[in-house]
């Protein structure tokens, strides 16, 4: 019981020592941003008001701006796990007295030996697996809850921050994350649960398009028009409902959703490989979750869709705005919806860019792009990589790698369609790790989605070769 232990001794550290002088680092995605806010909200109602920051990565390039020998407890929270030894060595470095320091984290631990002064909370420690069981957010809350039962109206955040993560991979929260987390919100009847369909974007747009732009299979409704409007008429006609076009997902009724779903599935079929079928339920049939404090029909009331905007802001470097929003704040609302309008706009010229522009070339098992900083912008260039599926000279049936120039060095992004992982049990995050070790760089991320910063591409795809 290491995870367990660890967080009795994470709350004794916090709480029990009455630092003056406490930072706390977050993540930046929507993850990070729900780690800060429930530990904002937790430690505020202890009496505890430290200094907050957010930190896109733990790296060489980063670490000597942390302050280490300013503060008595350093509190980091949906990162750390995988850089205890780089803080060690940057402590060490500074001959200064180690500052006490607590990680509350899901990623994969890396460490030669634990430092005394460093206490590191995460899941995996216990065995629980920290893609789909248990979240950033999620280590914050179960510190939260363990403090006060009356911190259990923080679940909200745990839930914001496991979506954003996609732990409901599988198509439903599991693990911690249902039998805890989920658990205290719909006891509190903070969110709902209901059985939907697995098509994004429930509440923002209509039915049609989320159709159009499903991208686990490629069917003959993908990117055509006419042909999904032809496909409701026939789900309409052969269930006796009446979906009109310009229905959101959000207003059909659970028989409708089971229309639509079934009939699509049976579409499907036709267009995945046999050993393949047995997969394709969980990509179209799943559990959607919503904030009943919000509205039906706005960006807030599904979690998925309230995590999308967290990250376009958050990919453009504005965390101000999704933190306000977060903790209740809606006046921040209109900031938001225009950086969601901005980002939508980058990603429908960066489409257009690789519709037209962009060579994508075939390898055996893989397939690759390159592009520069200025056709797409680095900050997009994997959900560009993911949406690419529904392009014609993208093979969906393979994984794809976006190679993106930087000012120095590349970005590389990996995606997958889930049926594809599911299916062929790919995993892109140890190739790419594999791959960008090779050629000097560092990488990680999901099994279907990840990244990676490399000085150099040269043999950067030999090794992909090696490894996928
Ligand atoms: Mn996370």
């Amino acid at each position: 019981m290491e995870y367990l232990s660890n967080m009795q001794k994470a709350t004794n550290e916090i709480l029990n020592h009455k630092y003056d002088n406490i930072i706390v680092y977050t993540h930046i995605d929507t993850d990070g941003l729900n780690s800060r806010a429930v530990l904002e909200e937790t430690l505020s109602r202890q009496g505890i008001f430290p200094e907050y920051r957010f930190l896109r990565q733990i790296d060489y390039g980063t670490i000597g701006d942390i302050p280490f020998g300013d503060y008595d407890l350093v509190i980091f929270a949906d990162l750390g796990s995988g850089q205890i030894d780089m803080i060690d060595a940057q402590i060490k470095s500074m001959n200064i007295k180690p500052p006490k320091i607590v990680i509350f984290d899901h990623h994969l631990c890396q460490f030669k030996k634990m430092p005394e002064y460093i206490t590191n909370v995460n899941p995996s420690q216990d065995g629980l697996n920290g893609s789909i069981e248990l979240c950033g957010a999620g280590v914050c809350y179960l510190f939260a809850r363990g403090l006060s039962l009356d911190n259990r109206d923080l679940s909200k955040y745990a839930l914001l921050g496991a979506i954003g993560d996609v732990q409901n991979l599988n198509g439903k929260l599991e693990g911690l994350n249902r039998n805890v987390i989920l658990k205290d919100a719909l006891d509190l009847n903070l969110v709902s649960k209901s059985p939907d369909l697995q098509f994004y974007g429930k509440h923002t747009r209509p039915l049609f398009t989320s159709i159009k732009y499903f991208t686990d299979v490629r069917t003959d409704l993908t990117d055509n028009d006419s042909r999904i409007i032809n496909f409701i008429n026939h789900v309409n006609k052969k269930y006796d409902s009446e979906i009109t076009n310009t229905n959101y997902i959000y207003q059909l009724s659970e028989t409708q959703k089971r229309a639509v779903g079934s009939e699509f599935f049976k579409k499907c079929v036709r267009y995945v490989p046999k050993e393949w079928i047995p997969y394709l339920p969980k990509v179209i049939f799943g559990e959607s979750y919503e904030l009943l404090n919000h509205e039906t029909g706005t960006s807030f009331r599904s979690l998925e869709e309230y995590s999308t905007c967290i990250n376009a802001c958050s990919r453009y470097s504005e965390y101000e705005v999704p933190l306000e929003i977060l903790k209740g704040n809606m006046s921040y609302e209109s900031k938001m919806l225009k950086m969601l309008r901005k980002h939508k706009r980058n990603l429908a010229k960066s489409m257009d860019t690789i519709k037209n522009d962009v060579e994508v070339v075939q390898k055996d098992k893989f397939q690759y792009f390159e592009v520069s900083n200025n056709e797409i912008q680095g900050n997009i260039v994997g959900i560009i990589a993911g949406m690419s599926y529904s392009i014609e000279k993208v093979d969906w049936k393979k994984p794809i790698f976006a190679i993106s120039e930087l000012d120095e060095g590349y970005k590389i992004s990996a995606r997958c369609p889930k049926l594809l992982s599911f299916a062929e049990d790919i995993n892109l995050a140890k190739a790419i790790n594999y791959a960008s070790e090779k050629v000097g760089g560092t990488g990680g991320g999901h099994k279907f989605a990840c990244g990676a910063y490399i000085p150099d591409k040269k043999d950067f795809v030999k090794y992909l070769v090696e490894k996928v």
